[in-house]
């Protein structure tokens, strides 16, 4: 199913002269508007309207989370401040947050793409839509929220957190979809469970959106089976409007990026050069339909790739491959570069293993990794648990070829978590 399908099928020839268009129309306005912008391009003495075609991005400047900050809280604004209607900041940052502005057709066009994803998977009018996403400065609540409406679903705007009442929520309204980080659809499922409440019998769930946080295949997997439905991977970040970036269809096959708004590009994050298609790079975004806040090439620090090929869903916009994880993410222990996601991927695909896990870095040469396990496995034979516990160490062993401290936890011994799930503790002192 389409929401706009000359736009989701436009062939590529036309994207790309849309796109040019458009890049050419941000870079006039930024360059009129934006001091800042103005005195990048002026320095790299580049003429917007002399841009002939979308390689030229090339020569552009990069804009960091440093620049964003700095130019906190309205050094990046397009507009007058009477063209401004809402502020976001990004999450889960210390010091300075970045402000992302928004006037109307900003939060008119965001609220489009949400549409646009929602409708890829199959959604429709008087299905009932729970979003257990924060409302507030986070984006995945509001965003969503307005998106979910413009279909005209009945939008629980739920939040997240307060299982119980979740819980109760998607029972009496018969909620068919959830927008969830994965780590509270892990939690999620332990309440349910405690709860003698069997998610594929006695909730009348269909489709779960996760984001915001990375999750690996095999987490995607067990929450799918878990509650018996189709997940659908979602990516964004606050600087690009939250979610609704780059979405699934039915083919679950990475994530269709939405190339009309943003100009994609994947650099390799030391040499900044551009990385061929299957390769992993970092994302790098461009705005090319945003009035408040224009931002061009965007380091996003995350990692992923271009999926090479045609989706078979009809839909022209390239795919990215699940996001393998941040360029700021990896950790080094012995020496050896390790991303979290390597690690969830081979805790997840162990039988017995549970819902949560987390990292704590001790020292340089030290780390432990913590695993919730399944609770028939403490049934008093510590043979089960000897056993278990080798496997996980010798699997992640091979996986990332350090030998870490595994410790087999109880279900529910770690933190929930209701929002993004924070993995790694670094108790260093460097
Ligand atoms: O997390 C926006 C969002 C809300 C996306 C709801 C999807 C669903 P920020 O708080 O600014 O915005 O965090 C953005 O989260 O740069 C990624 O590192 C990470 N992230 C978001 N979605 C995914 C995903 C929202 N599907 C940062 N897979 C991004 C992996 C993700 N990482």
């Amino acid at each position: 199913m389409f929401w706009d399908k000359k736009i989701e099928t436009i062939s590529r020839s036309g994207l790309e002269r849309l796109q040019l268009k458009r890049l050419k129309s941000t870079l006039a306005g930024i360059n009129k508007n934006v001091p800042f912008y103005k005195d990048k391009l002026k320095k790299l003495k580049i003429k917007p309207d002399k841009i002939r075609n979308l390689e030229e991005i090339r020569n552009l400047p990069f804009t960091t989370r440093e620049d964003l900050r700095a130019n906190y809280p309205y050094g990046l604004l397009a507009v007058s401040l009477d063209h401004v209607v809402r502020l976001h900041t990004s999450s889960g940052t210390t010091g300075k947050p970045k402000a992302i502005l928004f006037s109307r057709k900003d939060i008119e066009q965001a609220a489009d793409l949400i549409a646009r994803c929602l409708v890829m998977t199959g959604m429709k009018k008087n299905e009932v839509f729970q979003n257990m996403m924060s409302y507030g400065m986070f984006t995945g609540g509001l965003v969503m929220h307005y998106g979910a409406e413009k279909v005209g679903l009945l939008v629980i705007p739920a939040g997240p957190g307060n299982t119980d009442r979740q819980i109760s929520l998607m029972q009496d309204f018969k909620s068919n979809a959830i927008h969830i980080t994965p780590s509270f659809a892990l939690y999620l499922a332990d309440v349910l469970e405690k709860k003698g409440v069997d998610p594929r019998k006695d909730l009348f769930l269909k489709r779960a959106y996760m984001g915001a946080e990375p999750y690996t295949e095999a987490t995607r997997n067990k929450i799918e089976a878990i509650y018996g439905i189709d997940v659908y991977n979602s990516y964004g970040l606050s600087e690009m409007n939250g979610p609704g970036v780059a979405f699934e269809c039915p083919e679950k096959n990475g994530m269709h990026i939405w190339e009309d708004n943003f100009l994609v590009e994947l650099v390799d994050p030391k040499t900044n050069g551009p990385v061929p298609e299957g390769k992993e790079g970092e994302l790098v975004l461009t705005t090319l339909c945003r009035e408040a806040m224009p931002i061009i090439r965007y380091r996003t620090g995350d990692l992923t790739s271009i999926i090479p090929g045609k989706c078979r869903c009809g839909r022209t916009h390239r795919r990215v491959s699940r996001m393998t994880g941040r360029t700021d993410d990896m950790f080094i222990v012995r020496g050896v570069n390790i991303f979290p996601q390597q690690i969830e991927r081979v805790l997840m695909a162990i039988q017995g293993v549970g819902r949560n896990y987390q990292i704590t870095l001790d020292s340089l040469d030290d780390m432990t990794v913590k695993v919730e396990i399944r609770k028939e496995l403490f049934d008093g034979k510590v043979d089960h648990l000897v056993n278990l516990q080798n496997t996980i160490t010798e699997k992640l062993r091979d996986e990332i070829m350090v030998r870490p401290r595994v410790e087999l936890l109880e279900p529910g011994a770690l933190p929930p978590s209701e929002g993004k799930a924070k993995r790694v503790l670094d108790n260093r002192t460097l």
